[in-house]
């Protein structure tokens, strides 16, 4: 059993050191990161400052992922139905990779992680667009965590686009109707050569999918917490982990 002190900044306690063992760590987690909005009300703030301070944890749960070996963390940043909300709130929305890119590209680049992403990129305004291919270029040959970000995504229409491109294939004499099977689908999703995950978390007390990863689900645990977003932390994504192998050990043991 390997030990990992951790030191939770936010609340200025120390946690408790971790006993995650090592072994079993699953090789992609997914997060829905629900309840910015809310943290927000909660203290009278707008509902940006929660997407503000939702930022500064995506930075502490990649560094966590990282240090325990998960080799992809997917993190649904901006769904197809969140242009649904305010102009103002999408507006601001559509400013944080970049922000976030900005502040921490350099610490990304030092821990060896790579930037990728999953999505309609098309779909976003091209100062987004621009600054998340920047980062997927300036990480491409980092071969530590994979950070991925699902960005304008939403299953259905990951099905459909995947449904015309195979249309097309067909069309043009590059696949044939015989060669569809599941690994033929997948290959046609954004996840592509991804595997799919092993563990899905969604803070906040919603019990939903929303949307998120629906074909490459299928086979997940889920895991769910009524903590915002905002207030997840570095223990609470192993407890999460935790939770995972000892489910994967009940199955394991019959
Ligand atoms: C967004 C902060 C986290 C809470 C959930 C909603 C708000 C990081 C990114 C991001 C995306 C791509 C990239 C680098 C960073 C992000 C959006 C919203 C749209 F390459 N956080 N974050 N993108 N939130």
């Amino acid at each position: 059993m390997i030990k990992l002190p951790f030191f939770n900044r936010k609340r200025r306690i120390e946690l408790q050191p971790s006993t995650l063992q090592l072994e079993n760590i699953p090789d992609h987690v997914a997060i829905i990161m629900d309840g910015n909005g809310r943290w927000a009300k909660k203290r009278g703030l707008p509902r940006i400052a929660g997407h503000k301070e939702g930022m500064t944890t995506v930075r502490r749960i990649v560094k966590a992922a990282n240090r325990i070996d998960v080799k992809v963390l997917t993190l649904y940043a901006f769904s197809k139905e969140n242009w649904k909300r305010p102009q103002t709130e999408v507006d601001f929305l559509m400013k944080l990779p970049k922000e976030f890119l900005t502040t921490y590209l350099p610490e990304l680049i030092e821990e060896n992680v790579k930037v990728q992403t999953i999505g309609d990129l098309e779909g976003l305004p091209s100062f987004t667009r621009e600054a998340v291919k920047e980062a997927m270029e300036k990480t491409k040959h980092n071969d530590g965590l994979i950070l991925n970000f699902a960005l304008n995504y939403g299953g259905r229409y990951e099905l459909v686009h995947a449904v015309k491109n195979m249309m097309q294939d067909i069309h043009d004499n590059k696949l044939q109707m015989t060669d569809i099977d599941e690994t033929c689908i997948s290959r046609y999703l954004y996840t592509e050569k991804m595997a799919d995950p092993d563990l899905i978390i969604r803070t906040s007390g919603e019990h939903r999918l929303s949307n998120f990863l629906l074909w490459q689900s299928a086979y997940a645990e889920l895991w769910f917490t009524e903590v915002l977003w905002p207030d997840f932390d570095e223990l609470l994504f192993e407890q999460a982990v935790s939770d995972f192998q000892n489910r994967k050990r009940r199955y394991g043991g019959i």
